[in-house]
């Protein structure tokens, strides 16, 4: 082998190793700071007091009503008066510690609609009688109607996806359910 073809043998393999030395460390990365971070949206709906008012498929049977697990629409009303909201309407965990660049996968494994939307405060959402002595927040303002609470919108069995959050403190709650909320801190 002449001087030439054995110093390009040696950068092939210099270049190989190199290469395999980033995949590693691409791997490593990975294994130590997860790219997407789940919230699962929860939530108890009975079907047959649901659909008699919102119209048929608003609230799919997922919380095994039959077997007693469902709160009715007018106790769901009933409990939000008294300020003690059901607790089944939930987005778990509360608190979410992620890094920055990292996806948040928000899930509705609930039987109806909500929505993950960014609030500088928490308060309020767009349905006052769901509301507990507080007003709605001006991100929750005018509902579907806007395109900005529209477009943070989950359906049953279907997920939002939010990326680009800045570092810090950042709060998101459901504009129907306002008690649904979530903080999520970015490092
Ligand atoms: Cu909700």
């Amino acid at each position: 082998m002449n001087t030439v073809a054995k110093f390009s043998l040696l950068v092939g393999c210099l270049m190989f190793a190199g290469a395999t030395l980033a995949l590693a460390q691409d791997d490593s990365h990975h294994d130590h700071s997860p790219r997407v971070a789940q919230v699962v949206a929860l939530d108890e709906c009975d079907p047959t007091t649901f659909n008699a008012a919102l119209g048929p498929d608003f609230c799919k049977n997922v919380a095994l009503a039959a077997l007693g697990y469902a709160t009715t629409l007018s106790n769901l009303f009933t409990e939000a008066a008294a300020g003690t909201p059901d607790p089944g309407w939930d987005f778990e965990p509360d608190t979410v510690k992620i890094e920055e660049g990292t996806t948040l996968s928000v899930v509705d494994q609930g039987g109806e609609p909500h929505t993950f939307t960014e609030v500088e405060e928490f308060g309020g959402g767009f349905i006052p009688g769901l509301n507990f002595k507080e007003a709605t927040v001006p991100e929750c303002e005018g509902g579907f109607s806007k395109v900005k609470v529209a477009r943070t919108r989950i359906l049953q069995g279907s997920e939002i996806q939010v990326t680009g959050l800045s570092k810090g403190k950042h709060h998101f709650q459901c504009c129907i359910h306002p008690w649904m909320r979530v903080n999520v801190e970015v490092k």
